[in-house]
């Protein structure tokens, strides 16, 4: 995975990487941004696959979806929990009720760095009622879980405290996500140093869009992109339409990535792009249709890769 050479890296890792790298290798000196590519590891996108594989799995074995309030939903927050308590995460469940149904958020803490400085990723875990949502939003879901999983093989100590959460309810109104924001204290609050939020990052006819909420956030997933020599657009398609709307209410700086739902992808965006013009960005936006076959895999593997790449850069 090739990263912008803007990156720095303490001089002996930088060393100590670029030894790791050409090891046993017939290529030349490894450039300045392969050592770099250290910093943060490449997210296998079979294993992200393989979490879409188990959603999948529970939507079938439960009615068809991942909705709030139904079986499906609360099996996939078991299955992401198990996963994240056999990796060494500190989780917890929140419980709210919305439309007279139970619903769930997952967070998931990751032991050590500065209580006080937490980075936190995210992603609503429920689909809407008429289908399994592997891209709405199995896509955000599995590259969050996979990134943490990616922390804990990486035995990964950051400078700042690393937090992850699986919203519930976001189909209905972002309401897992803003129950939890108004239940912080004021303090609590002002500890999160930034929210970063992916919905939808591996649709079928993707687009690379980049939130333009905070510059910074921002500038982490250009340079990450420039670094793919991967053209992107600002997100436009929905300002407030998804879980960071409650956090950067709050004062919360966010950001995060989105491939694209009902709007159609332009002649123009396919030279930067490739897929189909005039087509939606994700023709199964909503429906039954959103299964493991509606997920580009290209996108899903670059945009779970700069998930690492984001949660790398802003935490160390
Ligand atoms: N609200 C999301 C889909 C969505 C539409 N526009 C945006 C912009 C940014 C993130 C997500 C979205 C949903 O239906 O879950
Ligand atoms: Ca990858
Ligand atoms: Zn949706
Ligand atoms: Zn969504």
């Amino acid at each position: 995975m090739k990263l912008p050479v803007s990156w720095s890296v303490p001089a002996a890792a930088a060393v100590a990487a670029a030894m790791l790298l050409t090891s046993g290798s017939i290529a030349g000196a490894a450039t300045k941004a392969d050592v770099e590519a250290a910093a943060a590891p490449d997210i296998p996108v079979a294993n992200v696959k393989a979490h879409l594989t188990q959603l999948q799995s529970i939507a079938t074995a439960n009615g068809g979806n991942r909705a709030h309030g139904r079986p499906g939903y609360k099996a996939s927050l078991d299955y992401v929990k198990a996963k994240l308590d056999a990796a060494g995460f500190t989780t917890s469940i929140q419980q709210f009720t919305s439309s007279g149904r139970t619903g769930y958020n997952l967070i998931a803490d990751w032991p050590g760095g500065d209580a006080n400085q937490i980075v936190m990723a995210g992603s609503h875990l429920d689909s809407v009622s008429s289908g399994a949502g592997i891209n709405d939003n199995g896509s955000g879901s599995a590259a969050v879980l996979e990134t943490a999983l990616a922390v804990s093989r990486a035995a990964y100590k950051p400078t700042k405290h690393l937090r992850f959460a699986w919203w519930g309810a976001e189909e209905l109104g972002l309401v897992g996500s803003r129950y939890y924001v108004n239940n912080l204290s004021s303090t609590d609050r002002s500890k999160i140093s930034g929210y970063l939020n992916f919905d939808m990052i591996g649709s079928p006819n993707p687009g690379y869009f980049v939130y333009d909420d905070d510059p910074a956030i921002e500038k982490t997933f250009k340079d990450y992109y420039a670094g793919l020599g991967v053209a992107t657009e600002i997100e436009t398609e929905g300002d407030g339409r998804s879980d960071h709307a409650p956090f950067k209410s709050a004062g919360v700086p966010v950001g995060g990535l989105f491939t694209g739902a009902s709007r159609t992808k332009t002649a123009a965006q396919v030279t930067k792009w490739g897929g189909t013009a005039g087509q939606s960005f994700d023709r199964c936006y909503h429906s039954s249709c959103d299964t493991t076959s509606n997920i580009n895999d290209t996108a899903l593997d670059r945009n779970s890769d700069a998930v690492a790449y984001a949660v790398w850069e802003l935490s160390e």
